[in-house]
């Protein structure tokens, strides 16, 4: 190993150096020194230049709560139970299984949103990086006749990938399309093993993106606003019994019938309410500062106003969420520019 790093040297150090004299010995020793630090895994050079796995990172809640108060709009209960789960998992130093969340709500609501947030905490570079990992099912794991390779090759890989970081982030999203029998691949690294051939998942977090339980979510913030009250006093304790008949029970919900329910595997279920218009609103703010332009509040309204919303008669919820916000902004922003090019 050593005399393959000496060798390594004299490749790399005349590039860097183009001063290099071979026959300077202290030169070569501060090469060594560099080479060192350039191929050394956890090297202070190397992490500057190549993302690095930081083994020990806990999960700051401070950081988090901070970000999620700030970006993630009119989701009080999923930030509640994701901040509940966070302080668990990060404030233990061993902990005795992955952190496993799953996410339930309609299109658009923020439930990649907040996995990016979420992933962003744990690895700065966030979905590019390396360490964070997404699935989506009908993307990766296609065609049903193919579940026994999906299994092996997704058994593979995140065994490849916890050896090479404790802290992977896994994400799978369109978890109601994927077939059971590769949900089924997944629950070995969940469970309270500690250890499964010499890796161990105790660090590693597992996110489950979901429609499931959707429409009874819909059903349950609409029952609160016909009856007058906040949708800000909704309680996790208001929905979970309508789940538990809905999804978690129901033989219909294909991801529901795997044994990830059977054996209680999942530890935090939460939920994301449908957005209402001042949510809309809130989320073409957001963009528009994030795009560098002051915010238009006749342009947040004119986007606001093209979304479609339910029930038909109440025209509460937006029917996309958040989702198209983006797409939306982008015709506005043409339109602007081309009246001011037309007004010179
Ligand atoms: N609750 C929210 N707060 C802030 N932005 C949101 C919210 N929901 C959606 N968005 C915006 O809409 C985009 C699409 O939402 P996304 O998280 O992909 O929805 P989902 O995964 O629930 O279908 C996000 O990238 C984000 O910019
Ligand atoms: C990281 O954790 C290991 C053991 O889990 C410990 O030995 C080491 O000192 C820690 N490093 C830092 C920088 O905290
Ligand atoms: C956590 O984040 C907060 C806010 O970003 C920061 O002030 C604090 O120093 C962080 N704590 C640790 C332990 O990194
Ligand atoms: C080492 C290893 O198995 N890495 C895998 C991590 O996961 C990705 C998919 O996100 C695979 O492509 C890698 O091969």
């Amino acid at each position: 190993m050593k005399l393959l790093k000496a060798a390594v040297i004299f490749v790399v150090v005349p590039t860097l150096t183009p001063a290099f004299d071979p026959l300077s010995a202290s030169l070569v020793a501060g090469s060594a020194v560099m080479a060192w630090h350039l191929f050394s895994s956890d090297s202070w050079l190397k992490c500057r230049f190549q993302e690095c796995c930081e083994k020990n990172r806990t999960l700051n809640f401070t950081a988090l709560k901070a970000q999620l108060d700030d970006r993630l709009f009119g989701q009080h209960l999923a930030k509640d139970v994701v901040l509940k789960a966070v302080l668990g998992f990060s404030n233990n130093p061993s902990p005795k299984k992955p952190l496993m969340l799953s996410l339930h709500g309609w299109a658009g609501t923020g439930k990649n949103f907040l996995s990016q947030i979420l992933a962003e905490q744990v690895h700065p570079a966030g979905l590019r990086s390396k360490f964070v990992h997404l699935f989506l099912a009908t993307l990766h794991f296609p065609h049903h006749d193919q579940v026994k390779l999906y299994k092996e090759q997704l058994q593979n890989w995140i065994r490849g990938n916890v050896s090479a970081c404790p802290s992977s982030v896994f994400i799978f999203d369109e978890m109601d399309k994927m077939h059971p029998g590769v949900i089924d691949a997944i629950k070995p690294f969940l469970d309270y093993y500690e250890e499964v051939d010499g890796v161990s998942y105790r660090k590693a977090i597992f996110i489950f993106l979901s429609n499931a339980g959707g429409d009874l979510i819909n059903k349950a913030a609409l029952d609160f606003w016909t009856s007058g009250k906040r949708r800000e006093d909704i309680q996790l304790k208001d929905l979970e019994p309508l789940l538990s008949v809905g999804v978690f029970n129901n033989k219909n919900s294909g991801l529901w019938h795997s044994s990830i329910i059977d054996r209680n595997l999942i530890d935090y279920f939460v939920p994301f309410l449908p957005l209402e218009q001042r949510h809309v609103k809130m989320c073409v703010r957001a963009e528009m500062t994030a795009r560098g332009y002051a915010v238009d509040e006749e342009i947040v309204q004119a986007v606001a106003d093209e979304m479609t919303y339910f029930p038909k008669e109440q025209k509460i919820y937006s029917d996309k969420g958040c989702k198209t916000v983006q797409a939306k902004l982008d015709i506005h922003e043409d339109l602007v520019m081309r009246e001011m090019k037309a007004r010179g």
